[in-house]
């Protein structure tokens, strides 16, 4: 088998997405992801004018030595634009090649290590009990986790908090719009929100939090420490993360359990972090790590220290790549936790895919490959938009990390 041509679809069903699509001469294709929010067309470009010339004639088969060829022979490694176009090849080719073999991908990569991949839910409020009632809801929804964010009084438009009676999604058109922060008042509202979702749930169901990097490592400590009584099933990106010592410090105040990885592309911005057990859950994403060939290493290496996976499923990951999560998750042993945030109807319409959640697990399905396909004419009728993350300013002007 040969590929034969390959080439991107950018649409914007609600928020935007690029699809690499990768076709063989037999007449199979293969789909895979090459969003990066708010700096989409760096990839496009890096794709079509550096990768895709490079990819006609071989083997789809061939996924390592693909890997290591756009790796290594770029001579310029790592870096988020890099990594998201070596991934959207990589994922493309494992599709191709389940879809030639007629197996789900899962089966490739060490067949079914579990009967679904246990998700956690978004549950976002203005305040603690529109939180509460979120919380409540995606309970009777079935989620058994549940991430639960909350407008903090005196902050204007905290993380993770829906502007109106939308669904929260971070990208928006236009210009990056500009949000409020303030750490104190923070730090001292989010026991108070914990608290009381604990008298009112109780404790069975696992409540996460997202930090969204915006402590400073003693300040993340603080916040762990008061967070213990509540038995959060994780902390996550309590500090940024490139200087991965930063975490030692947080481990040596708190059991709290530590999440990061999200924003990573190369598990060299984990390496540290695992070998020295400073977190437990690599959020890394297929996506943005390098594909379903880098996250299998990422996340064997991760076992041999106790580390799970937490694999990042924000809306701006397209169908494809939960679809992929999904297939590297039901195999592998160190299996944690998966995001769910669920895309908008139509999103789903223009992708549509055999994974279903039920009961609080997500199953990837059994179709040949990814299960993920690509309705192309309607895809066309959403053109891409320019969008952006916001930023963050502190009470005195002072840029921060949003
Ligand atoms: C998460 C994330 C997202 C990111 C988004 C940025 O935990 O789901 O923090 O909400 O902000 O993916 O593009
Ligand atoms: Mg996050």
């Amino acid at each position: 088998m040969k590929i034969v041509a390959a080439r991107l679809i950018v649409c914007s069903p609600d928020r935007n997405f690029v699809t690499l699509r990768i076709d063989t001469d037999e007449g199979i294709y293969g789909l895979g992801d090459a969003t990066l929010n708010g700096r989409e067309l760096a990839v496009v470009a890096y794709l079509e004018e550096h990768i895709i010339p490079c990819l006609i004639g071989r083997d789809p088969f061939a996924t390592e030595d693909i890997w290591q060829y756009l790796y290594r022979g770029a001579y310029w490694r790592r870096g988020p634009v890099t990594m998201t176009a070596i991934a959207a090849v990589d994922v493309a080719l494992w599709d191709i090649k389940g879809k030639a073999l007629k197996t789900p991908v899962y089966n490739l990569l060490g067949g079914k290590s579990r009967q679904g991949a246990l998700v956690y839910a978004h549950a976002n409020g203005s305040d603690i009990p529109s939180a509460i009632d979120s919380v409540k809801k995606h309970i009777a929804e079935g989620y058994q986790a549940i991430r639960v964010q909350c407008g903090v009084p005196g902050v204007l438009s905290s993380y993770g908090v829906p502007k109106g009676d939308k669904p929260y999604e971070p990208a928006e058109r236009g210009l990056p719009s500009e949000s409020v922060w303030s750490t104190e008042k923070y730090l001292n509202f989010v026991p108070k929100l914990f608290e009381a979702l604990r008298i009112e749930i109780g404790e069975d169901i696992h409540l996460l939090h997202d930090v969204h990097h915006r402590l400073t490592p003693i300040e993340a400590a603080r916040l762990g420490r008061s967070l213990e009584p509540y038995h959060l099933f994780w902390l996550e990106d309590p500090t940024p993360a490139e200087n991965q010592e930063a975490f030692r410090l947080i481990r040596q105040h708190t059991v709290i359990p530590i999440a990061t990885g999200e924003v990573f592309n190369s598990f060299w911005d984990a390496h540290d972090l695992v070998r020295n057990q400073w977190i437990d859950y690599l959020r890394m994403t297929i996506v943005h790590g390098g594909g379903i060939t880098a996250l299998k290493k990422a996340a064997d290496f991760a076992a041999v220290y106790q580390v799970r996976t937490g694999f990042h499923g924000a809306t701006d990951l397209s169908p494809v790549t939960m679809a992929a999560a999904l297939h590297l998750g039901m195999a592998i042993h160190n299996f944690g936790i998966q995001e769910h945030m669920p895309h908008s109807p139509l999103t789903d319409d223009v992708f549509p895919h055999a994974y279903r959640f039920e009961e609080g697990y997500m199953h990837p399905g059994d179709a040949p490959g990814l299960g993920v396909d690509l309705d192309e004419s309607l895809a066309a009728q959403y053109p891409y938009q320019r969008a952006y993350l916001p930023v963050a300013r502190t009470l005195d002007g002072t840029l921060t990390d949003w």
